[in-house]
């Protein structure tokens, strides 16, 4: 199947949902036929940037190498799908300028704290209020809410079929030949 390349880059807080719909939209794509790639703090903070943290000068070099790495996967083909907290506008802006506008997708994962904190799959807000992680995002550390985002995704209020459908019909015409 033909394809033209797309970065869709998922922003929103910890425990937000972004890796939910990432999966979901792949395993959408994947059965059109698309050939697509996802990466996450999963797979990018264990061997690329197993040097960072999450300090602010931290997340800015995680996000630049990160836009890098998508940058050589569009160039490939590939449709990327990641999921990072991406915190600052000004770095999601960078890498929307990298891979130029046209090749990028913003879309808000739009979840509250409250939700977050209360769902807190890994438990990590309840070891950020005890102060034994530090600069966690929404705790201790900034989240800018994206000012124009493609698509926004109220996780905690919408069905993820619906959040999906949002999404495909977004990104379908953006892919397809
Ligand atoms: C935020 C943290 C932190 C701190 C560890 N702040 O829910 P998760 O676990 O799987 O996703 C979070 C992930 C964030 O890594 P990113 O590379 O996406 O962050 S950034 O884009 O800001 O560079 C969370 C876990 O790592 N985690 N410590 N202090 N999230």
């Amino acid at each position: 199947l033909n394809q033209r390349p797309l970065l869709v880059w998922f922003t929103g807080l910890s425990g937000s949902g972004k890796s939910t719909l990432s999966n979901l939209l792949e395993v959408e794509l994947h059965e059109s036929g698309y050939k697509t790639y996802a990466l996450d703090g999963d797979n990018i903070r264990q061997g690329l940037c197993n040097d960072l943290a999450f300090t602010e000068e931290d997340r800015v070099e995680n996000i630049r190498r990160i836009g890098e790495v998508a940058r050589l996967f569009l160039d490939s083909g590939v449709i990327v799908l990641n999921s990072f907290v991406s915190p600052f506008e000004k770095d999601r802006e960078a890498v929307r300028n990298l891979v130029g506008s046209d090749n990028f997708i913003e879309v808000f994962v739009d979840c509250p704290l409250e939700v977050c904190e209360a769902r807190d799959v890994k438990g990590l807000y309840k070891k950020a209020r005890e102060g034994k992680i530090r600069n966690f995002t929404g705790i201790t550390s900034p989240f800018e809410v994206p000012q124009k985002p493609d698509v926004i995704i109220k996780s905690a209020e919408e069905d993820p079929k619906d959040s999906l459908h949002k999404l495909l019909s977004i990104v379908e015409p953006k892919i397809s030949i």
